[in-house]
């Protein structure tokens, strides 16, 4: 059966893997839905998002992820609003999975520290894929 996905990335934190976010997608799209294609969008900059877009981003964000399946993160560059994304999902009981690159990033403890998180380190892209075949199954 298909699944829902609510995949965060960073955006305003910075967009140095929005092309890493935007393979994780295109993979993920194979066989499920994502809810949020846009944050793999290579177009949209940090500055994404004027000041009158924020409400309702914030409305939609939120309303995707209390009906999404499992929440997918990918954390190697920090973000408030992937942050917030992760506690949001854990408040409404949803499955969180947070991948990052183990060599690179120095996970927030409140991440690391928190047990309802599933967290995959990796040190290879490649090795990111299968796992989320086993999420998804
Ligand atoms: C559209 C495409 C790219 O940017 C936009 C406009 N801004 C946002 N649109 C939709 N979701 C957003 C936007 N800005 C942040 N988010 C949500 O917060 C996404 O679901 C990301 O997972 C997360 C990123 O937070 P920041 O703090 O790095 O911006």
């Amino acid at each position: 059966m298909k699944k829902k996905v609510y995949f965060a990335g960073s955006i305003r934190g910075g967009r140095q893997d929005a092309a890493l976010y935007q393979r994780i997608i295109q993979y993920i799209q194979r066989g499920h839905i994502v809810l949020t294609e846009h944050v793999g969008d290579l177009s949209k900059s940090k500055t994404e998002g004027l000041p009158d877009q924020e409400t309702a981003i914030y409305e939609q964000d939120s309303a995707w992820l209390r009906e999404s399946d499992v929440v997918i993160a990918e954390c190697s560059t920090p973000s408030l609003g992937v942050g917030y994304e992760l506690a949001y999902a854990e408040a409404h009981g949803i499955p969180v999975h947070i991948f990052y690159n183990r060599p690179r990033t120095n996970l927030s403890a409140m991440l690391s520290g928190d047990k309802y998180f599933n967290i995959h380190p990796y040190e290879e892209e490649s090795e990111i894929y299968p796992v989320i075949d086993s999420i998804l199954k």
